[in-house]
């Protein structure tokens, strides 16, 4: 008898945990698991998948406004006779899986919520020709109904769950490999645009769950020893930090990190919420490794974060920066500048607050859009206000002003490749300043890291310069003119960011090479990080690399 073969695809920028899991689950239970990259062409994803002949297809829909690209994937499959179970898992197909199933008619089933056990069940079924139909934990179609069964409950331990699988190409930063890996599941907070925590209340069980300190730092040693993985990313969605569990679980990770001696190898990033930085903690945090800081910040004002129901405060925002600067931990952060209550008066008083927050170039600023995700309450509320617009993959709704929406469009489209691709100055920017951290831990004494330090600084003072001063010559702007009429000067505006963005990119490209060329990484055949390595590589070879 041969193994039962199943295919997972997923998005799989900086790897998908959740199909890792899955992945490790199935591949423990006998199953040959083959994983794949939703980013693939559908002929290749197609070709995989036919030479593997799998009993099912896992496709992990963990992006909401990635479901119109999964639906042309599956019918384009279907139609070349892929004819096995499809099956799909993520967060939009636990919350609404009757919408799901009636967009991608292809999917023959969807397993709600996590999906280690379910799936498991699902694919033994599968496997031994039993009636799926009765797997807890699933919906499918049923003639024109959807048949939802009855929700498993969330996984008590996590520490029982196998170390996900690792199928991808590591990132790496500079010559470090990095990895992701999370430490808990769940969040107990009520964000109104967050879908996380409507994700985990739905099902019987504890929302809220920690793998044990041992657990974590035993894969993290495995990573390390194993793959020569030195960099963690944390992706949990609220670090375990609080209340007198999360001081325990945080010294016992501590602790352990210093007993497996991995304290002096490896860096850490963590996301948490401006409220949970507390500067004795951090201090120990980042004796331990910590680098990054990823803050749920999101709005600069008062009302703003009423809005979202963060249940924060600007000042805690301040409080919370002051005390990373402080630390020399970098920090990123979340920011939304646009949610439906916003104004051309909010939008200013958010930008005052970013000038304030990182002008010092502590932190490269970026905008972003709140989007209506499924389940959360301001889905709700706009679906009351009658403001819900579009479909299932690009909600939206228009602002209370409609010059906001002209407003708002024209910052995203000429900031577009600026702030969200990943060959953007921010992408690059960002790892920038993560390099420099790597710097100081593993190569001490490489000279002049302060001056480099210093000068990707300057460039990050320079970016959010651009961006502060734009956004609130266009805020002028689109309140006073007729902006149809004033084609020329958008396209002026439009002409000075790409001019800047360009200016900007080649200084940081230009400070990089002669540091890293300075300090000999270059000839030792060191890597930069690889969305900026093409563009070096163009611009000046690299001996021994290959
Ligand atoms: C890491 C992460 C990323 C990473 C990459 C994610 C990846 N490749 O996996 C990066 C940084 C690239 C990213 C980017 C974005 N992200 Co993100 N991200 C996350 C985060 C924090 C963790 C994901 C994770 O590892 N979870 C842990 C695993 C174990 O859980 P899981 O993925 O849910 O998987 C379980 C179940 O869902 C289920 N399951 C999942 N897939 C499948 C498939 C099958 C077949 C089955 C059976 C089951 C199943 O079983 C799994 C195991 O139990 C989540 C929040 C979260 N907690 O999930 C947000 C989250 C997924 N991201 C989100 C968003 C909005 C974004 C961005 C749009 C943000 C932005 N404004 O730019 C971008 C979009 C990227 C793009 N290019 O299109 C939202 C999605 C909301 C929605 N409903 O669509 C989330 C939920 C955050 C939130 N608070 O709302 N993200
Ligand atoms: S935004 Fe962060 S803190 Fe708020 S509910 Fe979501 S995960 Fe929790």
């Amino acid at each position: 008898m041969y193994p039962d073969r199943a295919v997972l695809i997923g998005f799989q920028e900086q790897e998908n945990l959740g199909i890792g899991y899955l992945a490790a689950m199935l591949r423990d239970n006998g199953f040959q698991v083959k994983v794949l990259d939703f980013r693939e062409k559908p002929e290749r994803l197609y070709y995989e998948i036919k030479s593997v002949s799998p009993l099912f297809v896992g496709f992990s829909v963990i992006f909401q406004y990635y479901v119109q690209r999964f639906s042309s994937l599956l019918a384009y499959l279907r139609e070349r006779n892929i004819n096995c179970h499809f099956t799909a898992g993520g967060h939009y197909p636990s919350l609404r899986p009757e919408e799901l199933l009636n967009i991608v008619q292809q999917l023959d089933s969807v397993v709600r919520f996590e999906g280690e056990y379910t799936l498991m069940e699902l694919a033994t079924k599968l496997s031994r020709g039993q009636n799926w139909k009765k797997t807890p934990g699933i919906a499918y179609r049923q003639d024109s109904r959807i048949v939802t069964t009855q929700l498993p409950r969330l996984v008590d331990d996590l520490d029982v769950l196998p170390f996900p699988m690792r199928t991808t190409v590591p990132i790496t930063c500079l010559d470090k490999k990095c990895a992701t890996i999370i430490a808990s599941r769940g969040c107990l907070r009520h964000c109104s645009f967050c879908s996380i925590r409507k994700f985990y209340e739905m099902p019987p069980g504890k929302i809220r769950r920690l793998r044990s300190p041992k657990n974590v730092v035993r894969e993290m040693k495995i990573l390390h020893e194993e793959g020569d993985f030195n960099i963690f990313f944390f992706q949990d969605d609220d670090f375990p930090l609080v209340g007198k569990v999360g001081r325990r679980w945080i010294a016992n990770f501590i602790k352990e990190l210093d007993n497996q001696g991995l304290t002096d190898e490896l860096l850490w990033k963590i996301s948490c919420r401006p409220d949970e930085v507390d500067y004795s903690l951090f201090k120990q945090m980042r004796e331990a490794g910590l680098f990054l800081v990823y803050l749920g910040i999101e709005s600069g004002n008062d009302f703003g974060l009423r809005i979202l129901n963060k249940g924060l405060t600007v000042d805690q925002h301040f409080k919370a920066v002051d005390i990373l600067k402080g630390l020399s931990i970098i920090y990123d952060f979340g920011f939304m500048l646009f949610d439906p209550s916003s104004t051309f008066d909010s939008v200013r008083e958010n930008l005052k607050f970013l000038q304030k927050l990182c002008g010092d170039g502590s932190s490269p600023a970026a905008f972003c859009k709140m989007i209506p995700y499924a389940a959360t309450d301001i889905e709700e509320q706009l679906l009351k206000e009658n403001r819900l617009k579009g479909n299932v993959y690009s909600r939206d709704y228009d602002f209370l002003d409609a010059r906001l929406n002209s407003y708002y469009s024209f910052l995203k489209e000429i900031f577009g490749e600026w702030m969200f691709t990943n060959t953007g100055l921010l992408n690059k920017l960002k790892w920038s300043r993560y390099e420099t951290a790597i710097i100081e831990k593993y190569y001490p004494g490489v000279s002049d890291l302060s001056l480099h330090k210093a000068a990707i600084r300057n460039l990050v003072v320079a970016s959010n310069e651009t961006y502060f001063t734009v956004a609130e010559e266009l805020v002028n702007f689109f309140l006073k003119s007729d902006v149809l009429s004033s084609q020329a000067i958008l396209t002026e505006f439009q002409h000075l960011v790409l001019n800047q963005q360009q200016c900007l990119t080649v200084s940081l490209l230009e400070a990089i090479k002669s540091f890293y060329v300075y300090n000999g990484f270059v000839t030792k055949g060191t890597r930069p990080q690889p969305d900026r390595c093409e563009e070096l590589r163009q611009q000046f070879a690299m001996p021994g690399e290959t």
